[in-house]
């Protein structure tokens, strides 16, 4: 029996109910293949661990997770805490320090769910967004000098390394001529940021010369919105900068019927560090502890998980059990026009899992 060590960060918000819910699924997921198990720890890090210790987790946190084979991260974010504080002190202290530099987000429409675009249905939007997670406007750079006074000046630099971008674009290559269709888009914004993005297109045309059979083609970012709405059909894999892709990736979530649906991977593809996994949406405090937050977002980042660690028929399983429940309208949360709660959803996409017989 193969087992896998998952540390388990709720975080804030929704993302300890989400989180549970996805522990549950992967139990199950296990339990029905039979041939691996789960040795599951929870971390009680996020904003009530702040509140008493000053500090979003530990300050020797990312190491602790180093140990693990996977991370299950829920959502950062509270009220009453600057943004900034939670964002930097859980999420980018931990993808940051073990180098999960691509960050992978599947867009696709799932059964029973209707796409805000009309006449848009499943085969017409079926995408991969491909974020750097590592540097560019997250990297950190910048400062805050003369607070207070008529002379403040702040700068946050966007700031791009010739490493970091190369192992993105191979990346995207890569992921693009895994897929049937073998197409990617690079975002840029280099008409108006004339450094470090004119170097971004040109390690990208560099990049592409590795992968001849990968149709590739190049645009701006405001462009790219335009297209993402008025021509979903004409795309496949994107890659984009640090904020770029996190902007086109809410957009995708919502053209895709819901925020609360999509996944995420914060992958360090060597594997010289565990890779994280989480929903796209934050902590959501408006519905937290309501039971109503959506779980679909969470078990499609199981999918990843469970694939990531080499368990792919279990992660097929998990899909398939997702679909089937999607499927059936009257399980729908309310982000999707629905009355389901949390544990509805869980226990019916736990039922599908049982109930399978592939
Ligand atoms: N589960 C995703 C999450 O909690 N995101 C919080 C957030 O504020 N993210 C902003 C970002 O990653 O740029």
């Amino acid at each position: 029996m193969r087992t896998h060590r998952i540390a388990a960060l709720g975080g804030d918000g929704i993302g300890p109910e989400v989180v549970e819910a996805g522990l549950e699924a992967l139990a199950v997921c296990a339990e029905r293949d039979g041939s691996f198990a789960l040795d599951v720890e929870r971390f009680d890090w996020g904003s009530e661990y702040y509140r008493k210790h000053g500090l979003m987790m530990p300050a020797d946190g990312a190491d602790r997770l180093r140990g693990f084979d996977a991370i299950l991260f829920g959502a950062v974010g509270a009220p009453g805490i600057p943004d900034h504080i939670t964002l930097w002190g859980l999420r980018l202290s931990i993808c940051q320090p073990l180098d999960q530099y691509a960050n992978v987000r599947p867009t696709r429409i799932l059964p029973g769910i209707t796409s805000p675009l009309r006449a848009v249905s499943g085969p017409q939007l079926d995408w991969v967004i491909v974020r750097e997670n590592s540097e560019g406007e997250y990297a950190g750079v910048g400062g805050r000098v003369h607070q207070g006074m008529a002379i403040e000046t702040a700068t946050d630099v966007s700031m791009m390394t010739r490493a970091g971008v190369a192992r993105i674009m191979r990346f995207a290559f890569g992921l693009a001529r895994s897929r049937p269709r073998k197409l990617l888009t690079v975002v840029t914004k280099s008409n108006a940021q004339r450094h470090a993005m004119v170097m971004w297109d040109e390690i990208a045309a560099e990049v592409a010369t590795e992968f001849p059979d990968v149709t590739w083609d190049k645009m701006l970012v405001d462009a790219m919105t335009m297209r993402m709405v008025m021509r979903p059909q004409s795309i496949d894999t994107i890659v984009a900068t640090n904020l770029h892709a996190d902007i086109l990736s809410d957009l995708a979530a919502a053209l895709a019927g819901s925020i609360g649906i999509a996944p995420t991977a914060n992958l360090n593809p060597e594997r010289t560090a565990p890779s994280m996994f989480e929903p796209i949406h934050g902590s959501a405090f408006d519905i937290a502890g309501k039971g109503i937050a959506n779980p679909i977002g969470t078990f499609w980042t199981c999918v990843m998980l469970l694939e990531h660690i080499g368990e792919k028929p279990a992660a097929a399983r998990l899909m398939r059990a997702i679909e089937r429940v999607t499927a059936d309208k009257s399980l729908h949360t309310p982000d999707l026009g629905g009355r389901a709660t949390t544990v509805q959803v869980t226990a019916a996409v736990c039922a599908a899992l049982r109930a399978a017989n592939d």
